[in-house]
């Protein structure tokens, strides 16, 4: 770690990496007590690498995250309870609890793009920005991050190769964690160096330690500042380690006992501490107050999110389809008519039919499209299409046989 930093800069970093790991340990709670909706994945031991790259970020730029980089969401400013929500499903959260992890942005304010799950595809959505960026005139940087299994897929080729064709001021932080599901990094890539990858398409790259947060962030202001004089992409490969499974369904009993003894002495927070301390950056005391301060704000912060309400049912179906002003702010450019475009008017007639679908009834005596058996009717299918019509069994009506389900459980329970 070298010494090249302002004291408020050092801090900050810190204080970061504390946050990430106490919003994380925060969420591993919720887990355990059933509050989290989905998955849930954890940057343990990788915290230097969102915190040290997105710090290097001025406002006006851009990221999006991948899931393991809760720690950049919060640099840039997102609140924990934002985070806790999306997690929680609830309706306060940014996707109104329509989706989880870390799958939510702010196109607005924060400059965050939402990341999907496909892995890669931020690379060429993120070189998009950038270049959009450009013709604006704004001398904004993209960034986003892929992991060592990610680095595999075609997007990823197709997207660095067009990100460095367009010189666009991207940088993609590759974090080499070793792992991706339990395929260890060996066995899907034949090379020491993920970084040797840009050589192919003609952009710089480093090689970082990425438990070392004050490298990490030294090396991301040097790339954000040549990506922002134009230089365009730069690629950053840092080595660290996933410390856990893939998620928390996944203990890992496939790594190695002493690989992971080896990384969990490297724990990239207890050696920041370790190197601030030494120089004279931090003491206990100090040390004390950041602790306080966080667990003060995630109590505060994870009640407001335990207390957030789950959205109503009716949600559900508001949404699907971009309405402009009630979808978000940015209107489609629609060549045609909506109302062309969308249902009901832009469904084709099936060009084959099953006689009776769509006139079932639910136990409610409400429509229920697919329930075609609960009346008597006919089924033609593609292969019988234009033979005789196949006669269906023509099952009591789903009310009638609850109804008598019912009766015959009772009749048993007082036979006993
Ligand atoms: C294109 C694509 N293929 C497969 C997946 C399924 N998938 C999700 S995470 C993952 C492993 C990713 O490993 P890595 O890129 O090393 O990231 P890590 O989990 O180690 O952070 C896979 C295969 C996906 N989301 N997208
Ligand atoms: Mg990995």
């Amino acid at each position: 770690m070298k010494k090249e930093l302002t004291r408020q800069q050092y801090l900050d970093l810190y204080y970061f990496m504390r946050l990430n790991r106490a919003v994380e340990d925060t969420m591993v709670k919720l887990f355990r007590q059933n509050k989290i909706v989905g998955g849930l994945y954890s940057s343990l031991g990788q915290e230097a690498i969102s915190v040290g790259t997105a710090y290097a970020l001025e406002k006006k730029d851009w990221l999006a995250p991948m899931i393991r980089n809760i720690g950049a969401l919060l640099v840039k400013g997102v609140p924990p309870s934002d985070v806790f929500m999306q997690h929680m499903a609830k309706y306060d959260s940014p996707t109104k609890g329509k989706d989880g992890t870390s799958h939510f942005g702010d196109l607005e304010k924060l400059h965050i793009v939402s990341p999907i799950s496909m892995l890669g595809d931020l690379i060429p959505v993120m070189t998009g920005v950038a270049m959009a960026g450009r013709y604006l005139g704004q001398k904004i940087v993209t960034m986003t991050w892929i992991g060592d299994g990610g680095s595999s897929t075609g997007v990823f080729h197709e997207g660095l190769n067009f990100a460095a064709t367009q010189k666009a001021p991207f940088v993609l932080i590759l974090e080499n964690n070793l792992w991706a599901y339990s395929t260890p990094v060996k066995r899907q890539v034949p090379l020491e160096n993920l970084a040797d990858r840009a050589k192919a398409y003609g952009i710089s790259s480093y090689i970082i330690d990425g438990n070392d947060v004050v490298e990490v962030y030294a090396t991301a202001r040097e790339a954000v500042a040549r990506a922002r004089a134009g230089e365009g992409p730069i690629l950053i490969e840092a080595k660290t380690f996933r410390r856990l499974g893939h998620a928390q369904h996944d203990p890992a009993e496939y790594v190695p006992k002493e690989m992971r003894a080896y990384w969990e002495a490297r724990d990239p927070i207890a050696l920041y501490e370790k190197f601030l301390m030494g120089e004279k950056l931090l003491d206990a005391n100090g040390k004390k107050e950041v602790e306080q301060k966080i667990d003060t704000l995630l109590a505060a912060e994870r009640e407001f999110a335990e207390n957030s309400p789950m959205p109503p049912a009716e949600f559900a179906e508001t949404g699907v389809y971009c309405t402009g002003d009630d979808c978000h702010k940015i209107r489609p450019k629609w060549e045609r008519p909506i109302a062309e475009v969308t249902p009901p008017k832009s469904s084709v007639k099936a060009v084959w039919t099953v006689a009776g679908f769509g006139s079932g009834k639910s136990s409610g005596g409400t429509n229920a499209p697919i329930h075609f058996g609960d009346t008597t009717n006919t089924l033609r299918t593609p292969a019988s299409d234009g033979d005789a019509p196949v006669k269906t069994s023509g099952r009591k009506p789903v009310k009638k046989a609850v109804k008598a389900a019912v009766a015959s459980s009772a009749t048993r329970k007082l036979k006993r």
